[in-house]
């Protein structure tokens, strides 16, 4: 799995036509997709996220629900992302079977070890910078603690939380490969060449 350019679809930020802008991201080169709906009721999360999925599914981009256990199990989607808040990893890996992927975010190495040891596959690790799209998330890691967690799991590392193009060299300076962004690019004037000066900057 390519977790490079892990693009979030908050719901609050696809304000034009959302399938529009999803496959446009797409053909850009984001290498996984999440969908993250905080406020829409269960069948609106479900009729946005499984017509998201379709085109993500065309285009063999791995498409992961954040939370909605059963939204994901009955769209059969790639996987499912968990806050530090929700349903524990054993109990998600029983509900969601061995070949689902599970990703949690996690804000220190002991919650990454945590979740690592659990059967999670990739952990979130953030908030990296300061992030208007999730507030509520704790103190900025420190950039050493990134680079160190980053070396010692065996899963991927996925940094998130405020990651833009302007900032991105930094993280990669400090051999991070995986990049999870939302609002950079989903409030960018075009969201596709935003992915694309992005990717530009992966390369160390
Ligand atoms: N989780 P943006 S930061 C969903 O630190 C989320 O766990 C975070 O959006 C964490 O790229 C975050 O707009 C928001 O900052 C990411």
């Amino acid at each position: 799995m390519d977790f490079r350019l892990y693009v979030i679809l908050d719901r609050r930020y696809l304000t034009g036509d959302p399938l529009v802008q999803t496959q446009k991201i797409i053909e850009a080169g984001c290498t996984v997709l999440q969908y993250r709906d905080k406020l829409s009721s269960g069948s609106d999360f479900f009729y946005l996220a499984g017509k998201l999925y379709q085109i993500a599914k065309k285009k063999n981009i791995p498409f992961i629900i954040n939370d909605r256990v059963d939204i994901a199990l009955s769209l059969g989607v790639e996987g499912v992302h968990f806050g530090a808040d929700d349903l524990p990893i054993p109990a998600a890996r029983k509900l969601l079977g061995s070949d689902k992927i599970i990703g949690r975010s996690v804000h220190s190495l002991k919650e990454a070890r945590l979740a690592e040891n659990e059967g999670a596959n990739y952990v979130g690790l953030g908030p990296v910078f300061p992030s208007q799209t999730k507030t509520d998330t704790g103190n900025l890691i420190p950039k050493e603690a990134l680079k160190e967690l980053n070396e010692q799991l065996r899963i991927p590392v996925v940094a998130i939380g405020g990651i833009k193009a302007e900032n991105i060299k930094e993280l990669v300076k400090l051999g991070i490969k995986n990049f999870a962004i939302c609002s950079d690019i989903l409030t960018a004037a075009d969201p596709a060449e935003q992915v694309k000066i992005i990717k530009e900057k992966l390369v160390a």
